[in-house]
Parts: C-alpha cells; sequence; structure tokens
C-alpha cells in the first residue's frame, strides 16, 4: 500500500477532473490518497474510503498586498508528507504546483517523491510567460519524474525547454463505468424533439476553444434543418457567445446548460461533439464524448489526434475551417449508419486505449518504480 499526495485544481477543468479521477481509483485498489488543494476537487464531492483532503489555508495579515498562496500550499505539502508519512506526491499542473512540491520537498527531506504530470496549458501557453518560463524549467528538472499527457505536449515540452530529461506519456483514461453510451429519453425530450439532432460543446470557454467557430457551425446546418445545440460548462467567453445566440435570433434552438458537476449523462444525449479548439494538448471532453458513443468534429491541433481517429471516431479539419467543419458535422447527423458506425468504434478505443485500469496501472507502477529508487531520471 502507498500514501499518496495529490495537487491539483479544484474547480478548473481536465486536469483537476484527472487527478480526481486517479484519487479514486488509487484509493479503490487499497493505497491511501491524500488530496491537497485550496478547495474540495468537485468530482470528490461525497465520502471516498481511503482519500483524505487536506485543504490549503492562505494567511490574510494585513501587511500582504496579495496573500502568499504558494508559501502556504508549499508549507502544507511539506505538512501533510510529514504527518502522512507521504511515500509520493504527484501534481497536476506545473504551476504553482511542481514549484511548491520542489519547496516541500526541500523542508521533507528525498525521500519524498515527486510526480509531475504537465496537463497543457502549463506548457503551451505559461511557458510563453517570460517570469514563469524559468520556474517551469526548475519543476521539470528537478521532479522525480515527469509525465505528459500526449505525445504532442512531450514534444512541446522537449521544443520549449530543449530538456533531455525523459518525459513519459501516461494518456488521460475514462471510467466506463460512469461513461457509456446511453440515452434517457425523457431528458433529451427536454431539449430537443426526435427530428432534431443535438449538437454539443462542452469546455471552459477560452479564447482556445473557439467557441464561436461552433456557433457558425450550427448556424449554418440550422438554415437547413431542424437541429439543436446545446453548450456545456462555463468560462470568460461565455457572455460574448450569448449575445451573439440573441443577436442571430438563435436563441430557441442554441440552450445554455452552464456549468455541470457530472456531464456523462448529458454527453451521451449528443448526437455530435464539437472541439475546433486553437490548442487542445489532449482534448479530456473528446474522449468523454467517445466513450459515450459520441463521434467528435475537432481539429487537427495538439493532441485531437492521438485521442480521434479521422474518418474512424470522428472527423478533424485544419484550424478555422469552418466548411470542412460543418461538412463533417452534417455527414454525421445526415447519415446514421456512418455515425453509428463512428459511435461503435469510438467506444471501442475509448474502452481499450483509454480504459482507466490500464491507464492507473502505468501510474501505480510509475509510483512504485519512483519510491524504490530503480526509475532512470
Ligand atoms: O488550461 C486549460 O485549458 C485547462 C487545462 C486543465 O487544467 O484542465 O486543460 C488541459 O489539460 C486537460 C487535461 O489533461 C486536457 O484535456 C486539455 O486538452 C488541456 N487544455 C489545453 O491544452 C488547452
Amino acid at each position: 500500500m502507498l500514501k499518496i499526495g495529490i495537487c491539483c485544481y479544484p474547480s478548473l477543468g481536465g486536469s483537476g477532473v484527472v487527478a480526481s479521477e486517479l484519487a479514486k481509483m488509487m484509493a479503490e485498489r487499497g493505497h491511501q490518497v491524500h488530496m491537497i488543494s485550496f478547495g474540495m476537487p468537485f468530482r470528490l464531492g461525497k465520502f471516498y474510503r481511503n482519500i483524505f483532503y487536506h485543504e490549503v489555508e492562505v494567511s490574510d495579515y494585513y501587511v500582504f498586498k496579495y496573500p502568499p498562496y504558494d508559501i502556504s500550499l508549499a508549507s502544507k505539502i511539506a505538512h501533510v508528507a510529514k504527518t502522512q508519512h507521504l511515500d509520493v506526491l504527484h501534481v497536476h499542473y506545473a504551476i504553482p504546483f511542481a514549484i511548491c512540491a520542489w519547496l516541500a520537498k526541500q523542508l521533507v527531506g528525498p525521500q519524498l517523491k515527486l510526480i509531475t504530470t504537465l496537463h497543457g496549458t502549463d506548457i503551451t501557453v505559461l511557458a510563453q510567460d517570460e517570469s514563469l518560463r524559468d520556474m517551469i524549467k526548475l519543476a521539470i528538472n528537478q521532479s522525480d519524474a515527469v509525465t505528459a499527457v500526449s505525445d504532442d505536449l512531450i514534444r512541446e515540452t522537449i521544443e520549449q525547454f530543449g530538456t533531455k530529461r525523459p518525459i513519459h506519456r501516461v494518456y488521460n483514461f475514462i471510467d466506463n463505468r460512469y461513461y457509456y453510451p446511453r440515452v434517457n429519453e425523457s431528458l433529451r425530450r427536454e431539449f430537443a424533439r426526435n427530428d432534431e439532432p443535438i449538437l454539443m460543446h462542452v469546455s471552459n470557454y477560452r479564447p482556445v476553444k473557439r467557441t464561436h467557430d461552433v456557433l457558425e457551425v450550427f448556424e449554418r446546418i440550422r438554415k437547413e434543418r431542424p437541429l439543436k445545440l446545446l453548450f456545456v460548462g462555463e468560462g470568460p467567453e461565455l457572455s460574448k457567445l450569448t449575445n451573439a445566440v440573441m443577436e442571430r435570433g438563435l436563441l430557441e434552438d442554441v440552450i445554455f446548460l452552464g456549468k455541470q458537476d457530472d456531464v456523462s449523462e448529458i454527453i451521451a444525449m449528443a448526437d455530435v461533439l464539437l472541439l475546433p479548439s486553437e490548442k487542445e494538448s489532449f482534448g479530456l471532453v473528446a474522449l468523454e464524448a467517445m466513450a459515450c458513443g459520441v463521434p467528435v468534429v475537432g481539429t487537427n491541433v495538439g493532441g485531437i489526434p492521438e485521442v480521434v481517429v479521422h474518418g474512424k471516431t470522428g472527423f478533424l479539419t485544419e484550424l478555422g475551417d469552418l466548411d470542412e467543419l460543418t461538412r463533417y458535422t452534417r455527414e454525421l447527423i445526415t447519415h446514421q449508419n456512418i455515425r453509428q458506425r463512428f459511435s461503435e468504434l469510438a467506444v471501442e478505443r475509448a474502452t481499450t486505449v483509454f480504459n482507466a485500469h490500464k491507464i492507473a496501472s502505468e501510474y501505480e507502477q510509475l509510483y512504485r518504480q519512483v519510491v524504490q529508487g530503480d526509475f532512470q531520471i
């Protein structure tokens, strides 16, 4: 049995989801998992045996213009590591977790092993920032092991930092006990008639998601046939998007569901999931859709082509090619036989290549190698 510390953002996107689902998988295997965060990760909102939660509290002493969150986090990690005798600390996202974990390790000692998982924008966006770049490099070099969620992210990391240290690709995973094909007919009827296919987009509505492309594709096809579009999630671009929907007179057919804790049943209602991102190191939502039997139409960028196989589990286009995005989406909602074939292949790929048990075993093996010291840095 291992004692594993996990640090992640509690509410932000896929890295927190992956970290929380991994915590559950490890706890089910009998390991003791200690989550260290400033809030309860949203996928861990109830009691799970073998999972413990340690909240980071930040001092608000009056001299601070900016409360020193990173110092408090490092100090909490060190405290949990010492009192719980952690074997390994697994941090998700380089900033600030890997740096704070390294700082904590200075207090605890070298017996605390540190694994950093790079998720995407910690490299593709934050490493462009001169004030963070060297810190990210330090975090990568000082970790006992580094993993990244796609081959493309490994390539980007090497390109950015010229690092020679091995970075291991461990794909994100999906638990098919929760994500599987099913349509709740009465739920579906609340959003669409039988003759109306449902297009869906789920994201954190950052500019990189290009949510206006989703709307454009929808509007083009909506001119030809009845259709519904469901937007799930929330984020900074959402109000602009809502205004655009209103201005174009599409409010009747575009539904905003907002932030949802459990998207498995919602995604399963969709006929096509749209992911026209500009950057995407993996695209966890594409995997969630595939596991539910929903083909994905997206862009051929970053790690998306490692998840979605063009012409088999979805279609991929060049960034911003709205004609192709529309054509492929139309094809999937028009030809039921093609959609059905894609749906079956999507489920098969999700449940084999990205199988939760398989990927959890990869992490478990890495933890043991790092703890036993037989891991090549
Ligand atoms: O910065 C973000 O977009 C959020 C970030 C996260 O923390 O979830 O997303 C990244 O990590 C996910 C989980 O590994 C990946 O599925 C997303 O593709 C990745 N986002 C980007 O690369 C834009």
